[in-house]
């Protein structure tokens, strides 16, 4: 009955074995080199096609030496056609084998091809006699006494069942964030079913008494995952609490928890702290990050071959320059301008925000534990300088061709494989040609840091805002030197053919910075400064005039027509809000074919929203930000948080060469806080295409470590990560403060050279004493008070207290006080602040 089944449901197996299912991914290396592995002693690249190793000699077992592949299915029975091209230079005996991936390590299949240096392909058949899940393919190559070189390509294994479909598992069909919710906040989820009409639902506390119930609303089929899907708004629970569970449809939710935000509090740090393991060119200290410490990378010592002395690749320049520093850009060792440059202006925008927005804080010294932490610098700073330090070295020196511009990236000459911890890659590190993108991405972070680094670092304020500006005029000398979309050997190609974009960004940062009337006319005539340049996908590192629009929005500067420029951001935020309130998953992002790194898209689109709460103060921007990272930490079709740590279940498996434990178990997983790129529609690496292939939008990703397309982490991912995250810790338990009722005028009277004199006036709106007062705000440089009256100024960085004295602490409704203060310049431009809070809140 059984085989009749079988027979009438699909055809048995008649074919001969070559003609069977391919079993081997990535056989022919089209894709790089996974998910192929290999033993430490072997560095895995592909050249010309095929994959090749320098076997070093001294081994003594053929065993000492391998290259495999895990994870072959093998079914009892089934006869197996095994075949492979291989050279050997010079000609050795290798050992092919199927085998058990464990102890005893059988083999099913021993081959011991002798190689020759023009190269052969070999076959082979074997019937396998078990059936097997994870069977391995390896080629032993150890045991020669003197080096040699092994290539291999076409390697094949067919026959035997067609490999399993891919079924993520996606547990309970209701969705929430696994993280937790404010207690005041908004509350939403969603439920996966056939019904079509509403269902009931109910809220359990942990003991699993029922705490709320409702009705869910039915939301039809969802195109990003093509779910039938209702959502549930429990808006109205407000009990804080842990281990609560949603129930609907006969399912029940994984827990979360309702409070006050504590989670993301510690989010806002352990994002940023992915920055320092990281780094490039230093030690990672284990004390500072238990289980992460490492050698240095790339500072000279072999078997590196960068950073201190590195060359362009052939043709390319004439000179050599120290380019160590930085922060790795993702799970590979390069590093690259255009990537590096969005990163650290985000971190810079995070700290720059604490300054302009009345929710903020929590960011100064001695908060990441980082080797600087206790330098009297917010830590925020110290991290993004590390970066900002290697995209100053990345400017051609004077005197050179091009010089002013920025190298567009550095990285190793061939892809390596994994793991490979940064301080054993042997490979030659190269400088690419200058672009403009990388020369505009340098001129608008170092303006960026001119202002927010002059009041701890005067000389390298200075150093940042001579490199922008140089960096700005070689740029518009040579504005179409666009990066090659096919250098992309070795490290990412971060190709990008517009660049009006960078020019945008970069004009922006450098007249926030300087007010000169070169920048200003750039930005007024720039077609960009007035087109709706809020894309469905979200803005990233290809894509970078949203910096310089939140920047001139947020940031204190006399741009005319700058009401314009504050509205067109609240507009920006009313497109993503209406896609999120559409979208029965609360997604910001309006597309449905899910793009490399959506999950930075969907963070970035929500930082547009969270600056249109802090210019505006309307709830419904809170409230859009905190319903958008639902989706992040599992509120999705995979029922998955993308955070490493964050969410019963979450991303761990991230794309990464030294947090490798999945490869390797002596290393770790990325450190907790560490975003995963996400969803992607296009599935590029061969692991996500073995298993993904048809897959509908949020289905497109899968926590494997081979996955680069849809499991990487990168600087540019955790830097939205880190700023929504502390925009969400700045909303404590989701209380909205109220406005003070008060009206305050700042003005400065009178400007000289070297310093300034500014009143303050600050009136009593409202019925009730103000009894007590401290009035804040943020200076946009170095700007410094010297001298002051009728109050008592403290300043930490460029942030100002003015605190009451004993004969104007009292403010009766009605009335105003005055006070005033002498203030030292700082280069460039002394707007008035937009914000002044009294009391920590904002007047109304
Ligand atoms: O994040 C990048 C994505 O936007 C591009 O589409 C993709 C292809 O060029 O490259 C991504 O960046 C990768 C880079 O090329 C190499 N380092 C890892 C990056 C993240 O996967």
């Amino acid at each position: 009955m059984a085989t009749l089944a079988a027979s009438t449901l699909s055809a048995p197996a008649t074919y001969a074995a070559e003609e069977g299912p391919e079993q081997i991914v990535n056989g022919s290396f089209d894709n790089g080199t996974a998910p192929w592995w290999t033993t430490g002693n072997l560095t895995a690249t592909v050249v010309g096609g095929q994959f090749c190793t320098d076997v070093p000699g001294g081994t003594i077992n053929p065993w000492d030496a391998i290259i495999g592949q895990n994870d072959i299915p093998l079914v009892a029975g089934e006869t197996y056609a095994f075949s492979m091209f291989a050279t050997a230079t010079p000609p050795r005996v290798v050992r092919a084998l199927v085998q058990m991936p464990t102890d005893p390590y059988t083999a099913y299949l021993a081959a011991n091809p002798e190689v020759s240096t023009s190269g052969n392909t070999y076959s082979y058949t074997f019937t396998s006699p078990v059936d097997l899940p994870n069977a391995q393919v390896v080629f032993q190559i150890g045991g020669s006494a003197t080096p040699w070189r092994f290539c291999l390509d076409n390697v094949s294994l067919k026959g035997g069942a067609p490999p399993d479909v891919y079924i993520p598992d996606t547990g309970p069909r209701v969705r929430v964030n696994q993280v937790a919710y404010l207690t005041k906040g908004p509350k939403n989820a969603t439920v996966v079913t056939e019904s079509t009409t509403a269902l009931p639902w109910r809220l359990n506390d942990a003991s699993g008494k029922k705490v709320a119930n409702g009705q869910t609303t039915p939301r039809g089929v969802d195109a990003s995952s093509g779910q039938n899907v209702h959502s549930i708004d429990f808006s109205s629970v407000t009990k804080a609490g842990t281990g609560y569970t949603l129930v609907a449809d006969g399912e029940t939710s994984r827990p979360f928890d309702i409070g006050n935000g504590a989670p993301y509090r510690d989010l806002r740090l352990d994002a940023l702290k992915f920055y320092y393991t990281q780094r490039s060119g230093i030690a990672i200290d284990d004390a500072l990050r238990p289980g992460y410490g490492r050698p240095a990378g790339h500072i000279g010592v072999a078997p590196n071959q960068g950073d201190l002395d590195v060359p362009c690749q052939p043709g390319v320049c004439d000179y050599r320059l120290n380019v160590a520093g930085g922060w790795y850009d993702a799970g590979d060792h390069g590093k690259y301008v255009v990537n590096g440059g969005i990163s650290v202006a985000q971190l810079m925008s995070e700290f720059e925000r604490t300054k302009n927005a009345v929710t903020a804080g929590a960011l100064g010294d001695s908060t990441l534990a980082l080797p600087e932490s206790g330098n009297g610098v917010p830590d925020i700073l110290d991290e993004a300088r590390w970066e900002q330090e290697f995209l100053l070295k990345m400017q051609v020196p004077d005197g050179k061709p091009f010089a002013g511009m920025a190298h567009h990236k550095i990285h190793d000459q061939n892809w390596t494989g994994l793991p490979l911890m940064p301080h054993l890659d042997p490979q030659l590190r190269e400088l690419h040609p200058v672009s403009t993108a990388a020369t505009l991405n340098l001129a608008a972070t170092a303006a960026q840091a001119a202002r927010l680094f002059a009041p701890y670092d005067a000389a390298f304020a200075a150093r940042n805002l001579t490199a922008a500006r140089k960096a700005w005029d070689a740029a518009v000398a040579n504005p179409a030197k666009l990066a090659s979309a096919a250098d992309g050997t070795g490290g990412g190609a971060y190709n990008d053919d517009n660049v009006g974009d960078e020019f945008y960004w970069a004009a922006a940062e450098l007249f926030i910075t300087t007010g000169d009337a070169k920048y200003k006319d750039y930005l007024l005539a720039s077609p960009l400064h007035t087109s709706d340049i809020w894309r469905d996908r979200g803005f990233d590192w290809g894509s970078t005039a949203a910096l310089g629009r939140l920047d001139l929005a947020t940031v204190p500067n006399n741009l005319p027509g700058r009401a314009d420029v504050r509205a067109s951001v609240v507009q920006g935020a009313e497109k993503y809000l209406a896609t999120l309130n559409a979208h029965p998953y609360g997604i910001a992002y309006g597309v449905t074919d899910y793009d490399w790194g959506s999950n930075n898209l969907v963070l970035n689109n929500l930082v547009v929203v969270a600056a249109a709460y802090d210019l505006t103060g309307e709830r419904k921007y809170r409230d859009g930000v905190l319903q958008g990272i639902d989706y992040i930490f599992g509120r999705n079709a995979l029922n998955m948080s993308y955070v490493t740590g964050y969410g019963e279940v979450n991303s761990h498996n991230q794309h990464s060469r030294w947090y490798a434990h999945q490869l390797d178990s002596s290393l770790p997983n990325p450190p907790k806080g560490t975003l995963a790129g996400g969803p992607n529609s296009y599935i590029q690496d061969p692991l996500a295409q073995s298993k993904l292939t048809g897959c509908v939008g949020q289905f497109c990703y899968i926590d494997d470590i081979e996955s680069w397309s849809t499991n990487e982490l990168t600087i540019n991912w955790n830097s939205p990560l880190s700023w929504v995250s502390a925009f969400v810790a700045d909303q404590g338990d989701g209380t909205v403060k109220a406005p003070g009722k008060c009206q305050v005028t700042y003005t400065t009277h009178g400007s000289w050279p070297s310093g300034f004199t500014t009143q303050v006036t600050v009136k009593n709106t409202g019925t009730t004493a103000i009894d007590g007062w401290t009035l804040k705000w943020s200076f946009l440089s170095g700007q410094t008070t010297t001298h002051f009256w009728n109050t008592d100024i403290t300043q930490s960085g460029a942030t100002v207290s003015a605190k009451n004295l004993s004969h104007n602490k009292k403010i009766l409704p009605g009335q105003s006080i005055t006070f005033g203060f002498n203030g030292n310049s700082a280069p460039g431009p002394n707007p008035n602040p937009d914000l002044i809070t009294l009391n920590g809140a904002a007047c109304a």
